[in-house]
């Protein structure tokens, strides 16, 4: 167990707590719908939750799985169960039953709590599961999770945490199969937090406008572990809205979002110089940043965006700087189509295939090694022992190569992958769907580049012998199967797929061939 040595305190929530601001009454999260929140109320809420965890007398390392809409509680929910030192399982609302039951059955939580509406179907797999307790959260504060909490104390102390202690599991499909939980600790989180801190120049008075869903690593990890640990307000929107965000900057410094939050308040005639001219900082990831929509941005706000990478299994791993810092010299520029510069304590090479690392300038493989970085995967040893090389350096399945200035360029990814909007989906999981579909010999789901949501999938098929299919019933079926931002945008039923000599589809021809399907 090691110690953390700017706080001093092994548990996550503790350290963010450390860093409230002393009045707590002042507000620490405002709402689109009206609602403020105090830092008082976040210690006191999420106290009363984290009681009435403890009260369920859940086995050490319990998980706790969520799946409902945003809010300040289902915030409140995250770091109730930290702080009692359980784990949490953030789930995309999108996902339906079959995700939702696959999700569920690896991870065993003890505890499930999903949204009032789906509570009938949820619980019933939670309960087979063998999940002791199911609650529900709605996004107006109704549910049996709060009627319950309610009557616990808003007293208490937060488990001493070592900082190899699990804090969150986040399912993730990594390079290759099926979903695996990325199994992520206090240590992992608070070191990168404190670091971006630092990085990133929080500075007093700074106010977060978020407007990213809460259950993946940058809206819940980057933006309120960066907003708390700072003791800064966070303006909070429930869904995105661009109209609202360019109108919310005149009382905020950051914002961060993934690129198709960018080019959607670029379609905002509202946003001028003028309108950003209070922002300090615009912060992108999470998929590619255009240097079209880099350039506009400048051009139109007078703002140079930051874009930096990370993962499920990482957190953040490079950033493009944000001051011309001594200790950063030569390295002030933000550049757009790179993703700066490996984060301080973080470790990155670029090898070839048979492992050789290789010099500046030369495309390979991103592998990365850091205190942020995931012991693995849960209950997944093997795919573990896949993924990370025997000298500890993970892969990450992403392509690249280091400038002679020291950028990374990120330049495509070896990994099976499509990022729509910021969303991962995973072609071989939607082909396996297809295939099983009546009169489907065979599909392949391709990534081509979209204006909106920077890449979206097409699924090219081909017939039994005799079969006659219809794409539109295809896509039907799959809406009714999956999360709607896995379905395709489009369906073509084709003759024949392009193979190589060894029968295999050749899926760059096809993305060739569909590129200009939604004509950036
Ligand atoms: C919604 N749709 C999508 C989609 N989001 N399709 C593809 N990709 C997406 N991302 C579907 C809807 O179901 C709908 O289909 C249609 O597209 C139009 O919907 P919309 O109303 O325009 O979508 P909206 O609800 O506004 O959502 C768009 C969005 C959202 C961009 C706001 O996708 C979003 O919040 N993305 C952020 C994801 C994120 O936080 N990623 C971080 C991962 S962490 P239909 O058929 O119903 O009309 C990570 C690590 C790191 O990667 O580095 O940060
Ligand atoms: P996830 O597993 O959902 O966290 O997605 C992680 C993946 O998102 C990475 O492996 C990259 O492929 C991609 N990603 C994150 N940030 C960026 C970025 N700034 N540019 C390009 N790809 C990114």
């Amino acid at each position: 167990m090691h110690k953390n040595l700017k706080t001093g305190i092994h548990n996550l929530y503790a350290a963010l707590r450390a860093a409230f601001p002393e009045d707590l009454s002042a507000i620490a999260v405002e709402t689109d719908n009206g609602l403020s929140y105090s830092w008082a109320d976040i210690e006191q809420a999420s106290a009363k939750m984290a009681n009435l965890l403890v009260s369920l007398k859940l086995p050490a390392g319990a998980r706790v799985a969520v799946q409902v809409e945003k809010s300040v509680e289902a915030m409140m929910l995250y770091l109730a169960t930290i702080r009692a030192g359980y784990v949490f399982l953030p789930l995309n609302t999108a996902y339906q039953s079959a995700e939702i039951e696959y999700f569920i059955g690896n991870a065993e939580p003890a505890v499930v709590v999903c949204s009032p509406k789906n509570f009938g179907w949820v619980s019933k797999i939670a309960f087979k599961a063998g999940t002791q307790s199911v609650f529900t959260l709605g996004d107006d504060r109704s549910g049996s999770l709060l009627e319950r909490a309610v009557h616990c104390s808003d007293q208490h102390m937060p488990v001493q945490s070592a900082a190899d202690d699990l804090a969150a599991i986040l399912y993730t499909s990594g390079t290759t199969g099926r979903s695996k939980g990325a199994m992520l600790t206090h240590g992992n989180m608070l070191s990168n937090a404190q670091m971006l801190k630092d990085y990133w120049g929080w500075q007093k008075g700074d106010v977060l406008i978020h407007a990213l869903p809460i259950f993946h690593v940058h809206g819940l990890f980057v933006a309120i572990h960066g907003a708390l640990i700072n003791g800064s307000k966070m303006i909070w929107m429930a869904k995105f809205d661009p109209k609202l965000a360019v109108q919310k900057m005149a009382e905020a410094t950051v914002f961060m979002g993934v690129p198709t939050l960018y080019v959607r308040m670029l379609a905002e005639p509202d946003l001028t110089k003028e309108t950003a001219k209070h922002m300090r900082l615009f912060i992108a990831g999470s998929a590619p940043l255009l240097l079209e929509t880099f350039n506009e941005w400048k051009e139109r706000t007078g703002q140079t965006i930051l874009e930096r990478y990370g993962m499920s299994e990482t957190v953040m791993l490079t950033s493009n700087p944000y001051t011309a810092d001594a200790r950063y010299a030569n390295q002030s520029e933000r550049r757009g189509g790179t993703v700066g510069f490996p984060l301080p304590g973080v470790s990155l090479r670029v090898q070839d295939d048979s492992g050789e690392s290789l010099p500046t300038g030369e495309i390979g493989g991103i592998q990365l090694k850091g205190p942020n970085m995931s012991s693995g995967y849960w209950r997944m040893p093997e795919k573990t022992a896949e993924e990370f090389t025997s000298d500890g350096f993970f892969k990450t399945g992403d392509v690249g190569k280091i400038d002679e200035r020291g950028y990374v360029h990120i330049v495509g990814r070896s990994k099976d992958l499509i990022i729509s909007g910021g969303y991962n989906v995973y072609p071989a999981e939607i082909e396996g769907y297809i295939n099983e579909l009546p009169g489907v010999a065979e599909s392949a789901l391709i990534g081509v580049p979209h204006p909106d949501f920077g890449e979206v999938g097409i699924a090219v098929v081909i017939s039994k012998p005799g079969a006659a299919l219809n794409a539109d019933g295809i896509l039907a079926d799959l809406k009714s199967k999956l999360a709607n931002f896995k379905i395709p945008k489009r369906c073509v039923v084709v003759p024949e797929l392009p193979r190589n000599t060894m029968g295999k589809v050749q899926k760059n021809l096809l993305r060739d061939q569909y590129k200009a399907t939604f004509a950036v």
